[in-house]
């Protein structure tokens, strides 16, 4: 979209599936005079992307690898002064960093797969979110410069067995966006909610400690969403005219009716 040159987009957790794709998403809508800030833990994933972005697109769109672990309050504080002047302007913020850890009940959660939760689902959105607001409320006049785009999920509208912290970490985030919505009106910064249901990516890999049989599992029988699918739903929702707030979504693939309701065929 012609709506995206000359602006800066920042996506969370870029390294791989929603995030990754995004990237590649912005870059293909907009290959000239567009800039992408990358960040995620795993750096070198993050150089492969932009490598494989500019292989793709050529070199109008410029993109920066940045190591940041959103889960580090210190870093995210220390995040935006130390990138270069050319991106430190960000015009979209896409808050897409996230995790699931196991599916243990309530009594058995260990307290430090409840702690990574919340410190990168929730914290992380949160301090992401104050880090880059300032220089967008500075540059903006109520002339609706500024996007935030957060990626909650069908799991913070409808908790399930063996969800319950991931699933208040997404309840969180939905609460938190309608909120920041409300406070930023007269500024017209645009906030967005992205709700997927289920897509695949290496979210259950993560959730189930790296087991692939266990994640194959998860998608057995059905046809998950595939990152891509969410990635143009994001970039819609960013380039549409600046009156215009995709306030709120919900994605499903053809078989999910509910976070828990899937129609497998056998
Ligand atoms: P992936 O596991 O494929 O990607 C997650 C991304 O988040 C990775 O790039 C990872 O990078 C990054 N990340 C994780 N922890 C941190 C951290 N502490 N700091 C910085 N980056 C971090 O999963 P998805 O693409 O599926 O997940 C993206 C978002 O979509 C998440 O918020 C997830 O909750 C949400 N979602 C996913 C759904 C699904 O079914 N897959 C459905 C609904 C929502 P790295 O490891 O390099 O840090
Ligand atoms: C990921 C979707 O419902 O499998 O947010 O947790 S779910």
């Amino acid at each position: 979209s012609k709506r995206f040159e000359g602006k800066t987009v920042l996506i969370t957790g870029a390294s791989s599936g929603i995030g990754r794709s995004t990237a590649f998403e912005f870059a293909r809508s907009c290959p000239k005079n567009l800039k992408l800030v990358l960040t995620a833990r795993r750096i070198d994933s993050l150089k492969q992307v932009a490598s494989e972005i500019n292989k793709e697109v050529g070199d109008g769109v410029r993109v920066l690898p940045v190591q940041l672990d959103v889960s580090k309050a210190d870093e995210v504080r220390n995040f935006v002064g130390q990138l270069p002047d050319e991106f430190k302007e960000v015009d979209v913020l896409v808050n897409n960093a996230g995790l699931v850890k196991g599916v243990a009940k309530a009594p058995e959660i260990a307290e430090e797969d409840v702690d990574v939760m919340f410190a990168t689902n929730v914290t992380g959105l949160i301090n992401m979110t104050q880090a880059i607001l300032p220089s967008m409320l500075k540059r903006n006049n109520g002339d609706g410069s500024g996007d935030i785009i957060n990626i909650g999920s069908i799991a913070g509208r409808e908790p399930y067995i063996g969800g319950s912290i991931y699933c208040a970490t997404k309840a969180a985030v939905r609460s938190f966006t309608e909120s920041l919505r409300k406070e930023l009106i007269a500024k017209r910064i645009r906030v967005i909610a992205i709700d997927p249901g289920q897509v695949e990516t290496e979210f259950s890999l993560v959730r189930f400690g790296g087991n692939k049989s266990k994640a194959d599992a998860v998608y057995a029988g059905c046809e998950p969403l595939t990152p891509d699918d969410i990635a143009e739903t994001i970039v819609f929702a960013a380039g549409r005219r600046e009156n215009v707030v995709i306030a709120d979504t919900l994605i499903f693939p053809n078989h999910q009716a509910a976070a828990t309701i899937m129609h497998r065929k056998s």
